[in-house]
């Protein structure tokens, strides 16, 4: 039985949960996924049919959340649903942005450090390593940890776990090309609501979970993550925890409010993709991008503030909606952390930490734990 928190999460993210395998033909091109179990087919990605069943699991899954979360008050979306494609593209850019420092912040600490992370994880060489990343997105990052791997161990395993196929197949591409050698065995597998269940394997694994994700998410939401992961490891594995730290308000608005409007757009698109997706009438023009830091429970917030008094109908959704002026959607929370907030998520959920690397500015840390 689901407990109930498990139950609320569920409810609020996508829900398509099947482990696939990659094929390659003998030049290591991609041709599809296969579930891994019936792996016995070809599959060429254009003619990938189970596509049909997750853009109805994904309506599904829209028309719940809206249902859900316009009609309550405050009024709130889930943040899973920034990333269609067009949001996925516009996220990509925001990663690029001046203001936006917490992925180049966190390249720059895995190049300088990468040599020493594997190290700290993989005590014994003479094992195979397997790198597992949950929410792998494009991988773009995860090479320079892969190539640190591949300097001390010739047998190295790379699972990346993803609810988005596209993003998944284009981080097997992207290691592909680079590091043939590494050995790829990725899961389409949302593991918020579908905990991740690994093979056995004799050897290490080290869990990635960088990226700063787990901001994404609440207190409860993140131990319950990292709970599910430590139950899949065992005793010598280790799991390497992105985190952006609470630092200058200044510095922390202006990452969620660019001056080229690239965030808003991310965060707009919520509008737009109704709109496509479920039959919305929303005027984006209509709403404005809003961000605050909330120093009580340290997290920026994004929300949608409605300019003006309007109507707006979700026909898919048989939705009739009435916004006031300044009345707002709560789209996102990205939360911040310290050490010790670090220390006290990962202790309580079972890990112990071996190791931390940060920037010289302190901006961001990168947390080495292993099973306490
Ligand atoms: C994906 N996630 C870690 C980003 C963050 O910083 O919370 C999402 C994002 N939202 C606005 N800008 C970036």
């Amino acid at each position: 039985m689901e407990s109930s928190q498990e139950h609320t999460l569920a409810q609020t993210f996508l829900s398509t949960g099947n482990q696939m395998a990659v094929l390659r033909d003998s030049l290591g091109t991609l041709k599809g996924f296969v579930k891994m179990a019936t792996y016995v087919q070809t599959v060429d990605i254009g003619h990938f049919a189970p596509a049909d069943e997750r853009e109805a699991l994904t309506r599904e899954a829209l028309t719940r959340e809206v249902q859900r979360g316009l009609i309550a008050r405050p009024r709130s979306l889930s943040p899973w649903m920034f990333y269609d494609a067009e949001g996925s593209r516009l996220f990509e850019r925001i990663t690029t942005l001046p203001e936006y420092y917490p992925t180049r912040t966190e390249r720059a600490i895995l190049a300088g450090y990468a040599d020493a992370i594997i190290a700290a994880a993989h005590g014994d060489r003479s094992l195979p390593l397997r790198l597992v990343e949950l929410g792998a997105g494009t991988a773009s990052k995860t090479c320079i940890l892969l190539e640190a791997a591949l300097r001390v161990s010739d047998d190295v395993a790379y699972v990346p776990v993803d609810v988005c196929p596209d993003a998944l197949e284009l981080a097997c591409q992207n290691v592909a090309c680079a590091l043939p050698e590494v050995r790829m065995q990725p899961i389409v597998r949302n593991y918020v609501t579908h905990p991740l269940q690994l093979d056995l394997f004799d050897g290490t694994t080290l869990a990635l979970y960088i990226g700063t994700s787990i901001g994404n998410f609440s207190p409860e939401e993140a131990q319950l993550i990292l709970r599910n992961l430590c139950s899949q490891l065992q005793t010598g594995d280790a799991l390497l925890l992105g985190t952006d730290m609470v630092k200058d308000r200044r510095t922390l608005l202006a990452a969620y409010d660019d001056n080229d409007g690239i965030t808003g757009a991310f965060n707009l698109n919520i509008l737009h993709r109704l709109n496509r997706e479920l039959g919305a009438n929303f005027d984006a023009a209509c709403f404005r991008h809003r961000v605050l830091w909330n120093s009580i429970e340290c997290r920026i917030e994004m929300h949608l503030e409605s300019t003006q008094e309007q109507d707006v109908s979700i026909d898919d959704a048989d939705l009739d909606l009435h916004f006031m002026p300044r009345e707002t959607i709560h789209t996102e929370n990205s939360y911040k952390f310290t050490d010790q907030g670090i220390r006290r998520l990962l202790t309580q959920v079972g890990f112990e930490v071996r190791g931390t690397w940060k920037d010289s500015r302190g901006w961001y840390t990168l947390t080495l734990a292993c099973l306490g």
